[in-house]
């Protein structure tokens, strides 16, 4: 396909509450979206950067910069597919969730062009997913409990709490209390420690928990694979997996039993394939993470959820866990599952009334 342009577009979306994680506060999503306009098709991408580096060293603001200056241009009189893109994007190092989210959206527009839905272009062999919540750090137990009691109520069917230094062992014990053994229950730490707090991670075995996610920093693999031989809880790597080389190296190393793929970690829906197939060839479980996505980022990773070696409840909840007003048609909880959308491309569009209301700039890239 020939594009040409590039529409980069923000938007403010307020959460219904706080998210905290062990490295900040959530209160609002600030979200970079991407629009490839093509000839005869368009298609959208979602950057899952966060305002400030704090999950991974991107950021919005970056990302938006990378994209105008070095993304965009490399694709300027191309014509191009999810594939030649990826590869034009090669010699630029890093910066993934900006790749992603450009991938993302010329994939959309053509898979849009030629009829062809996601999921099958993905290899998806579901119709929907079983749905994992993401709880966040809060102040006090019962807070918690409350929070946990509201979404098992809504049939989430897997209960992550979000954990750090101080808040661990003790709320993990109170949602086994008060819900029982049954609950599919696993934490993330978002890399808050070291291989030093290994006696105390070990405290969560009796427990259960189907994973303990990136306990330990990024680059720490072998210190993983250390604390995977000192814990009974199997090791899930996220923010360590930014490729599916190091997914193969993090598996060789014996640092992880269970990864979590987020397309825009590893640079886009080709690369999470890949990571997925690693995986699946070794044995290793996955599941699909998620990074607060409105409905247009949600929708391509319900859709990758689906492909076989997904296994696993997925950290993909329905629209109102974060948003009161999607600006796509919301995601539902179904029997705690969500729905894989059927439609060509990723299946979903912004409802331009809601979108126009939330955004906050956009700025045209022309590629003729
Ligand atoms: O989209 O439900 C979601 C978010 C799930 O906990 C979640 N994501 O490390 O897995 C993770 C975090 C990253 C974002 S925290 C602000
Ligand atoms: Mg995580």
């Amino acid at each position: 396909m020939r594009l040409e342009g590039l529409e980069l577009r923000r938007i403010a979306m307020p959460l219904v509450a706080p998210f905290r994680t062990s490295f900040g506060t959530e209160r609002e999503r600030d979200v970079l979206l991407v629009r490839a306009v093509g000839a005869d098709a368009e298609g959208w991408g979602e950057c899952v950067a966060m305002a400030a580096p704090l999950y991974s060293s991107e950021h919005v603001d970056g990302a938006a910069e990378v994209i105008r200056r070095f993304l965009a241009p490399a694709l300027a009189g191309r014509d191009v597919d999810a594939w030649t893109v990826e590869a034009l994007f090669a010699p630029i190092k890093g910066h993934p969730m900006a790749k992603a989210a450009v991938q993302t959206a010329v994939l959309d527009a053509v898979l849009r062009a030629a009829g062809t839905p996601l999921g099958g272009f993905l290899g998806a062999v579901r119709d929907r997913v079983p749905a994992g919540v993401s709880v966040g750090i809060m102040d006090s137990v019962p807070a918690l409990l409350d929070a946990v009691a509201g979404y098992l109520d809504a049939g989430y069917l897997r209960i992550k709490l979000k954990i750090e230094p101080g808040w661990d062992v003790e709320p993990v014990r109170a949602v086994r209390e008060r819900f029982g053994d049954a609950v599919l229950l696993q934490v993330d730490a978002n890399t808050a420690y070291t291989l030093g707090d290994a006696r105390q991670l070990a405290r969560l075995d009796p427990f259960d928990l189907l994973l303990i996610e990136q306990p330990l920093p990024e680059d720490d693999v072998r210190g993983h694979a250390a604390l995977a031989r000192l814990v009974r809880t199997p090791i899930c790597l996220d923010e360590s997996i930014v490729s599916a080389r190091a997914a193969a190296d993090a598996i060789a190393l014996g640092a992880c039993s269970i990864v979590n793929i987020k397309p825009g970690r590893v640079g886009g829906y080709l690369e999470a394939r890949r990571v997925h197939d690693v995986c699946v060839a070794n044995g290793v479980a996955v599941w699909a993470g998620g990074m607060l996505e409105t409905g247009l980022g949600r929708a391509a990773n319900v859709t990758l959820a689906a492909l076989p070696g997904f296994t696993l409840p997925d950290d993909t909840s329905a629209s109102d866990r974060y948003y009161a007003r999607d600006i796509t048609a919301p995601f539902v909880l179904e029997a705690g599952h969500v729905a894989v959308p059927a439609g060509p491309g990723i299946g979903v569009a912004p409802i331009p009334d809601v979108l126009a209301e939330v955004t906050t700039a956009t700025s045209w890239i022309p590629l003729k």
